[in-house]
C-alpha cells in the first residue's frame, strides 16, 4: 500500500484537481473517481492514520482531510457535467448523421414516380373504348343481396345455376342474404331499376368493378377479380347489335389481327346467350398450359336480356330489347400483354410490375 503523510496533503489535492482537470472522458472520469474516493485512495489511506494523532491532532487533520476530499468532489461534479454533456452532444450529431445516411442509402435518387397497377389501367383502357363507342360508366356496390346478385337475375334460391358461381356468402337468410358479388351483373339491375324510377331509358352504359368468387386461383382464374359489365337497354335492338359491338371492342382493344369468335353459351338472365372468346395470344393458338390446350381463351358471356330480367325490374319487354355482357379485365389484361398465368397480376413482383409503368 502506498504511504502517504499529512504534511504532503496540499499536494495530493492540488495533483488531485490537476489529474481532474485532464480527464477527457466519462469512462476516465469513472475510474479517476474510483482512485480519487475508494478505499485505496489517498485520502482513505490517511484517514488510517488519524488514529495514532492525539485527540487535537485527530480533530484538526480530520478537519484538513474532510476539505480535502470535499474540493476533489466538487471538482468531480463540475468535471462530470462537462464530460457528460460533451458525450450527449457527440451522440446526438452522429445520431443525426446516421440518420442522414440512412435516408440517403433508402432513397436511389431521383425517387422512382409509381404508376397504375395493370389491372388499374387495362379498366380504364376498356372505359375508353366504349366510352368512344357511345357508352357511359357506371358504378355499383361490391356487397350485394342476394336479389340483386341472383334473383332479380333470375337465378331463384335453389336454381342449378348457382353452381355458376361458388359464392363468398356475408350473411345467410332473414331479412336477407348478403354476398360478394360473383360478378358485375347485378349492377345491371341497380341501373335498369334507377332509370325505371327517374323515367331515364335508354341504357347504354359499362360497369367495371371488383367481383369475388371461391375460385382456387390458377393460370386463368384468381379469387378477387375484375369485370367489365356491358347493358344496352333501348328500342328495337337485336343481337346483331351486340355482335358488331364485341366486334368493334375487340379490333380496338386487341388490334385486327386477334380472332374472336361467339360460341353458344348459357346464362340464365340472357337468351339467346354466348361466350366471347379470343384466340390466345400466348400460344397464338397452338395450345399451350394458359388455354388447356384448346387454342382459345374465353373472355366473357354475353347475351340479349331475358324478359324475365325486364319483368324484376318493371321494364316492358314489348317496348324495350336489349344486351349484355360481361367481360374479365384481368382476363383482357392478362390476353393483351401475353401473360402466361394470372396470379403475376397479385404477386406483386416489382420486375413484373415495372414493365407497365
Ligand atoms: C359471368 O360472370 C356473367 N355475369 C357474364 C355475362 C354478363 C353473361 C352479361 C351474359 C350477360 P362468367 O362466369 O363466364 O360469366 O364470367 C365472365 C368472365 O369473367 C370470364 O370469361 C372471365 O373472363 C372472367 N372471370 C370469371 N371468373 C374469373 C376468375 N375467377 N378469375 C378471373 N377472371 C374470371
Amino acid at each position: 500500500m502506498s504511504t502517504y503523510s499529512l504534511h504532503d496533503l496540499d499536494q495530493i489535492v492540488i495533483d488531485s484537481l490537476a489529474s481532474v482537470d485532464a480527464l477527457g472522458t466519462t469512462e476516465e472520469f469513472r475510474e479517476r473517481e474510483n482512485e480519487l474516493e475508494g478505499k485505496r485512495s489517498p485520502f482513505a489511506i490517511l484517514q488510517k492514520t488519524l488514529g495514532s494523532l492525539d485527540a487535537d491532532g485527530r480533530r484538526e487533520a480530520g478537519a484538513r482531510l474532510q476539505n480535502a476530499r470535499a474540493a476533489v468532489r466538487s471538482a468531480l461534479d463540475a468535471k462530470w457535467i462537462v464530460l457528460a454533456k460533451a458525450e450527449r452532444d457527440a451522440t446526438l450529431e452522429r445520431d443525426r448523421l446516421d440518420l442522414g445516411d440512412t435516408v440517403v442509402s433508402a432513397i436511389t435518387w431521383p425517387a422512382e414516380a409509381g404508376h397504375s397497377g395493370l389491372v388499374a389501367s387495362t379498366q380504364r383502357s376498356l372505359e375508353d373504348v366504349f366510352v368512344g363507342m357511345g357508352f357511359t360508366v357506371a358504378d355499383g356496390p361490391e356487397v350485394e343481396t342476394d336479389w340483386y346478385n341472383f334473383e332479380a337475375l333470375n337465378i331463384p334460391p335453389a336454381h342449378p345455376a348457382r353452381g355458376m358461381w361458388d359464392t363468398f356468402y356475408v350473411e345467410l337468410g332473414e331479412p336477407e342474404t348478403v354476398l360478394l358479388r360473383t360478378h358485375t351483373s347485378p349492377t345491371q339491375i341497380h341501373l335498369m331499376e334507377h332509370a325505371v324510377a327517374t323515367n331515364s331509358l335508354p341504357i347504354h352504359s359499362v360497369m367495371p368493378g371488383r367481383c369475388f368468387r371461391r375460385d382456387t386461383p390458377d393460370a386463368r382464374h384468381l379469387a378477387t377479380f375484375h369485370q367489365i359489365e356491358g347493358l344496352v337497354v333501348d328500342r328495337g335492338i337485336s343481337f346483331a347489335d351486340l355482335a358488331g359491338v364485341i366486334e368493334t371492342f375487340t379490333r380496338a382493344y386487341f388490334g385486327p389481327d386477334i380472332e374472336s369468335r361467339l360460341r353458344p353459351a348459357y346464362f340464365p338472365f340472357t337468351e339467346p346467350s354466348a361466350e366471347f372468346e379470343i384466340t390466345c395470344t400466348i400460344c397464338r393458338g397452338d395450345g399451350c398450359r394458359t388455354c388447356s390446350q384448346t387454342g382459345w381463351i374465353e373472355l366473357g358471356g354475353c347475351g340479349m336480356i331475358d324478359p324475365a330480367v325486364f319483368e324484376a325490374v318493371g321494364i316492358d319487354a314489348g317496348e324495350w330489347s336489349g344486351f349484355a355482357f360481361g367481360f374479365g379485365i384481368d382476363r383482357c389484361a392478362q390476353m393483351r400483354h401475353q401473360i402466361a398465368d394470372m396470379r403475376a397480376l397479385i404477386e406483386n413482383d416489382v420486375r413484373f410490375l415495372r414493365q407497365f409503368a
